[in-house]
């Protein structure tokens, strides 16, 4: 009970230290509250194996999960700081400001972070000590400890005044009624000060921009197969429902007032300009499928949505390329770095500076104000979200986030398909049904996709309108189902006569392959 009541004077400390620097950072920058950053900079340390497994495992829970451990481990550190507080406060103290020291240099070690972001690790350190040293004292009456406390400059002994001259046996019914007092108020304060910082972090919401039409719009969109199949994913994903993938643990609220795009490096003018200037520049919509380097085969980061934006090579232009760069850096406003292949973006595909998803501007969690899209890539190489700079450079001088973690640097999307329906293990009725699902060859364009029922014959299904090379495709294959358990497999070939990769490959360096087969019960 007396070791409880310490180690739960540590852990209280904690709490109250990491809710205090929580509430500091609501109001100066979400990232930089003491558990966040600590986890950003996990997040940028990890090994590639490891964060490859991570989001195998948690898919995307990882951020949840990596965030929990942390809170978890510190608490079990703060535990220990409380039990060590009984007998030496100074080591538990130096404890204290070691944990959120660390949380402090973490916060400072962002790649975009500004000294004021130190505050809410600061503020975690004050509350964290105070918390210490006052709980640990109620805990000492409680447990009816002699106290020993040096005052004044010859260091004199005073005893617990409430229960004198005892030296470890039971404390008395006041001072332990005095620590739980104690121990409910400093958690109550925690909660209130955590949820104000919660609260005011989510009030900076986006601002409201107009965008204007594009001067070259995309024809309208098809009517998709969800409508005859269901099941099937819808042919434009919906962006509530898109996937979203991205190292930030805090998403960032970009200020569009401020916010600025500058172009610089191998460029013979370098030049600044704010979201108006880019607006009114020549816009393009395009549609367009993203696919994350994550996706496993048959997995879900895959969207396909309707882009607004201006040409990249319309800015890059503007600035005039010198030299001989090989690759576009681009960053975001929380320092994160992104190298697109610069041939890839000059070869003539539809690379854009997005401002408009869905016809709606982006949202904060896509990358508002602006953001890169490079058909045919994945993710990581060419779709940089809140994007505020591009640096035209070289792959041997520069290298950006994933190409220092040993990614590949030019990542072409790998043909692909997906089955939607039947679901993977369901149990469905017997007779006519249908199976079908999505296929990509994202800048090739999907030729045909083929479907297998256990043993039989690839079977060509009916393909879902076509809306260009760089969207995928719906696919579906009537299907008079027995009863009994069966295995249906899909394969997408692209225009060129190009069969999707069989061999079975991890994401890892440059995207998953392999046939998708999925088991079913008819009954
Ligand atoms: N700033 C920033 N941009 C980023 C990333 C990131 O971590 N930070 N992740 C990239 C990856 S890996 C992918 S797949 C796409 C995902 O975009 P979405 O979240 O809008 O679907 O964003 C890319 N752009
Ligand atoms: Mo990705």
């Amino acid at each position: 009970m007396t070791r409880l009541r310490f180690a739960l004077s540590g852990i209280l400390a904690a709490v109250a230290g990491i809710a205090a620097g929580h509430l500091v950072a609501g109001f100066l920058a979400p990232a930089s509250s003491p558990v966040l950053a600590i986890g950003s900079t996990v997040i940028d340390l990890t090994p590639t194996p490891v964060k490859e497994w991570a989001i195998a495992t948690f898919g995307t829970n990882d951020k949840v999960i990596l965030q929990g451990s942390v809170l978890v481990v510190t608490l079990v550190l703060a535990a220990v700081a409380g039990l060590l507080a009984r007998r030496r406060m100074p080591v538990a103290i130096g404890f204290i400001v070691l944990l959120t020291g660390l949380a402090g240099a973490a916060a400072l070690l962002r790649p975009a972070a500004r000294p004021l972001d130190a505050l809410p690790a600061v503020a975690a350190m004050a509350a964290g000590v105070a918390t210490l040293v006052w709980l640990t004292r109620l805990a000492r009456t409680a447990s009816g400890d002699v106290v020993q406390e040096t005052s004044g400059p010859r260091g004199s002994v005073m005893t617990n005044a409430t229960d004198p001259g005892r030296t470890s046996t039971a404390g008395s019914t006041a001072g332990r009624r005095r620590f739980l007092g104690g121990a409910l108020g400093v958690t109550a304060l925690a909660v209130l000060a955590a949820v104000g910082g919660q609260l005011r972090a989510g009030a900076q919401s986006v601002k409201k921009v107009v965008l204007p039409a594009a001067a070259d719009q995309a024809t309208a969109l098809p009517k998709g197969l969800e409508t005859t199949v269901s099941g099937i994913s819808p042919l434009r994903t919906p962006t509530d429902t898109f996937y979203r993938v991205d190292t930030n643990l805090v998403v960032p609220q970009v200020d569009v007032d401020t916010w600025t795009l500058e172009v610089d490096g191998m460029v013979e003018k370098p030049f600044t300009m704010t979201f108006a200037e880019l607006a009114a520049m020549p816009l393009i919509e395009r549609d367009i499928t993203m696919t994350c380097v994550s996706n496993e085969v048959g997995g879900g980061y895959i969207g396909s949505a309707r882009w607004l934006g201006v040409r990249l090579t319309d800015v890059l232009d503007r600035a005039g390329i010198t030299g001989s760069p090989d690759q576009v850096l681009s960053t975001a406003v929380d320092g994160f770095t992104i190298s697109t292949p610069l041939a890839v973006v000059r070869d003539g595909r539809d690379a854009m500076i997005a401002i408009g998803m869905n016809g709606a501007q982006l949202s904060d969690t896509h990358g508002f104000p602006a953001r890169l899209i490079t058909p045919g890539l994945y993710g990581f190489v060419g779709a940089t979200k809140w994007l505020t700079k591009l640096t035209l450079t070289t792959y041997a001088a520069d290298q950006s986030y994933w190409t220092k973690r040993q990614w590949a640097t030019d990542a072409p999307i790998k043909t692909s398909a997906r089955i939607d329906t039947p679901a993977p293990l369901s149990t469905i009725k017997a007779g006519a049904t249908a199976i079908g699902g999505v296929a990509w060859a994202q800048h090739r364009g999907v030729g045909t996709v083929e479907v297998k029922v256990d043993d039989g014959q690839w079977q060509k299904t009916k393909l879902g309108p076509d809306v260009g090379i760089d969207y995928w495709r719906q696919w579906y294959l009537e299907w008079d189902a027995k009863p009994g358990l069966h295995r249906i497999a899909v394969r997408a070939t692209d225009r060129s006569g190009r069969a999707q990769i069989t061999e079975r490959a991890t994401p890892f360096p440059s995207g998953s392959s392999g046939i998708q087969e999925v088991v079913v019960t008819v009954a």
